[in-house]
């Protein structure tokens, strides 16, 4: 697993079982480190103490400003490999040589809440990967979702406001549910379509490991021979993309705040790696007029059905951070950070972010060299005239740092296109400056219809009911009515479900677009079902026979399959299978199935409430009870789909129902 980003960062490393003692930063052993130093046994702290200030200094300055969005993230290690030569696009080497191994950082986040929010908030996530290339870093700083919010770059400090919580109260955390941001989208049409987005399952998650990413931009891919293709990035999970149920995603916030953060974690200690394909959408510079929308506009998807993804390569997080702080939270992303072969579109978006990144890094990381911080340095060499600054870690040796010098053969000297220097993409650019948004960026509610229209019915409803809750959490009658007037534009059923549900005027004149066109590929309801790394609780009623428990949890464990026993205390039922979890500390909201085993002719209270609850999230069950009357207080219809008599039926019905993860059709 060893590569050179590996061996970078191992020189950083510091291991406590290093048996040099403790010391002060200077490297002085210190025979005391629990007292300080006081006149007298009962006396004043003294000045003196230098071990005392230096520790206490040190810890007062530990913490560094949280990300003024995307502020709570999780992050890993990995590996990218092409699947084949790419070069007909771009000559980006890292996707020309199908033997080359990339490593890579991805870090994930929710873009609301501050750092301590709970991560199954319903919120956008951001998907963001860093390509430790050999010649240099090039990342790719993306979103869970393909669209935006805004289609100008200007709006974006505006946009934040609204979102982040308000500014007299500090509320809400985590959460988009109140008054700004409602009145944000009133006021701002442009964010139709991704409103569309945010109010669906995709905003809950189930796993960061079941999420697709999106480039959002339209960038450019450049081959050698100058060539260009406008380009759309995308990440498609290995496990299909699958989300919590609302009710759920708020319960698991509370049970577990840390769920998604965890989850990512435990897979990649098991080795149960998560993976993505990189997919890529392309469109020949000739084309760039040829449809109904502007391909420089974040507020437009490609639709998958006229522009296919060509799945191109694969990403797989293989390594957890050995520090949270050094890694996850000093990871520095830029959409700037390119390679040769890829460049950028003129999307009024992206060109302000190229500003916004570094510059927000230099009061994050304290100054102009966090990409000497090792979890930022390339695995290239790296040198030019830039000097000193706070942090400086280089010894840059030598009289000259300035271009052009003749006193050191002008070195560092740049180096031609030809020998894989960076040069920009030659395109024609003429026009008048002008502060007016171009009229092929206008059609605000088209592909908002067309994300609504490819949902299935209870996709649909799902984000009705999102946008009830949302706009019912909103205090100002003017703030909703405006709102539904937005959304009247999109679709009058949704228009008039929401606005009844939450007491808001509905416009007269039905406004809504009218189009059925659909994309398949839109819907969650047409992703990959596997069971693989699903979570079964084994709930345990009375003292159930050891055998069949045995038996069924090799079985779940030879379809990858994680399982814990739960029962009212923690014990072993045999040399091998042990009940690891408690009714105080398993939750329905934190697994993804249940299997009853009961020899009790009573269910005990909390074992009935987790299966009541599995079951209102549309969760598979499957039950196993030595007398039938310890069901006769449960309020479910065991007939109901996705749920599994084991007396009746075999344990692998209830692996294609942990497989298929939701049974939307209960009654
Ligand atoms: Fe970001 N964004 N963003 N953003 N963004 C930041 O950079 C910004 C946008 C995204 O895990 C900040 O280092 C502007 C779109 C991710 O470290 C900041 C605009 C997309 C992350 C910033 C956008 C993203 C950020 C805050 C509109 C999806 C987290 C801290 C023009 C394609 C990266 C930081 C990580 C972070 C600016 C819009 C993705 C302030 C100005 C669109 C995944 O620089």
């Amino acid at each position: 697993m060893e590569n050179k980003k590996t061996k970078q960062l191992k020189n950083f490393k510091i291991d406590n079982e290093q048996k040099a003692g403790l010391t002060t930063n200077q490297g002085l052993k210190m025979a005391e480190d629990e007292f300080s130093l006081k006149a007298g046994l009962r006396g004043p702290t003294l000045l003196e103490d230098f071990h005392f200030r230096e520790k206490m200094t040190h810890f007062d300055h530990e913490r560094i400003p949280e990300r003024i969005v995307h502020a709570r993230g999780v992050g890993a290690h990995g590996v990218f490999q092409v699947y084949e030569s790419l070069e007909k696009y771009t000559k980006a080497n890292f996707l020309n040589d199908s033997s080359k191994i990339t490593p890579v950082f991805v870090r994930f986040s929710t873009v609301q809440g501050s750092r301590g929010s709970s991560d199954t908030v319903r919120d956008v996530r951001g998907f963001a990967t860093k390509f430790y290339t050999d010649e240099g870093n090039y990342d790719l700083v993306g979103n869970n979702m393909p669209v935006f919010f805004i289609q100008d770059a200007i709006k974006f400090p505006d946009f934040v406001h609204a979102v982040k919580p308000e500014p007299d109260t500090e509320v809400p955390q985590g959460a988009s549910a109140h008054d700004t941001f409602w009145d944000f989208f009133g006021q701002n049409p442009e964010s139709a379509h991704m409103i569309m987005w945010a109010m669906s399952d995709r905003a809950i998650p189930r796993s960061l490991r079941m999420m697709e990413g999106f480039g959002v931009h339209t960038f450019r891919l450049v081959n050698k021979e100058g060539k260009a293709h406008f380009v759309k990035f995308h990440w498609k999970p290995a496990l299909g993309v699958h989300s919590q149920v609302w009710d759920e995603a708020q319960k698991a916030a509370g049970k577990n705040p840390d769920f998604h953060r965890i989850d990512l974690y435990e897979a990649i200690s098991k080795g149960d790696f998560p993976e993505w394909e990189l997919g890529l959408q392309l469109i020949p510079e000739e084309d760039e007029f040829k449809f109904d929308f502007d391909i420089l506009d974040p507020t437009k998807l490609w639709p998958e059905e006229e522009v296919p993804v060509k799945l191109v390569g694969k990403m797989t997080l293989n390594r957890n951070v050995d520090n949270f702080f050094a890694e996850t939270e000093q990871i520095a992303f830029h959409p700037g950070h390119v390679v040769p072969g890829i460049d950028f579109s003129n999307d009024p978006l992206l060109q302000g972010r190229l500003f916004s990144y570094t510059d927000t890094q230099l009061s994050r990381l304290g100054g102009p060299n966090f990409h000497q911080i090792p979890i930022n340095r390339p695995v290239c060499p790296f040198h030019n005239n830039q000097r000193d600054g706070m942090h400086q870690m280089a010894i840059h040796h030598g009289q000259t740092s300035y271009h052009r010098n003749s006193l050191n053969n002008n070195q560092p000297e740049p180096v031609p296109e030809s020998q894989g220097g960076y040069e920009h993409y030659q395109e024609k650019v003429d026009g008048r400056k002008v502060r007016e948004r171009s009229e092929s960026f206008l059609d605000f509610y088209s592909q908002a219809k067309l994300f609504y229209n490819s949902l299935a019915s209870y996709e649909q409803q799902h984000l009705k009911d999102a946008l009830s809750f949302e706009l019912g959490k909103c205090k100002s009658q003017q703030v909703k009515d405006n709102a539904i007037a937005v959304l009247n534009h999109i679709d009058r059923q949704v228009a008039e479900e929401v606005s009844e549900n939450i007491g808001a005027l509905l416009p007269q004149e039905n406004n809504e677009v009218k189009s059925d066109k659909k994309s398949p590929a839109l819907s969650m309801a047409n992703t990959i079902k596997k069971p693989d790394t699903k979570n079964v609780a084994i709930l345990l009623n009375g003292a159930p026979d050891s055998n069949k428990i045995t038996e069924w949890v090799k079985v779940l464990a030879s379809s990858k399959i994680n399982f814990s026993i739960v029962d009212k205390k923690v014990h072993s039922l045999n040399e091998n299978v042990k009940v690891t979890d408690t009714y105080d500390t398993a939750d329905s909201s934190l697994f993804d199935a249940a299997l009853l085993i009961s020899s009790d002719n009573k269910l005990d209270k909390k074992p009935l409430e987790f299966i009541e609850m599995s079951f209102k999230h549309f969760k598979p069950l499957a039950f196993f009870v030595q007398n039938k009357k310890s069901l006769d207080n449960i309020r479910i219809d065991l007939n109901d789909p996705g749920v599994f008599n084991l007396s009746t039926k075999d344990i692998t019905d209830f692996i294609k129902g942990i497989a298929e993860s939701r049974f939307w059709d209960r009654k």
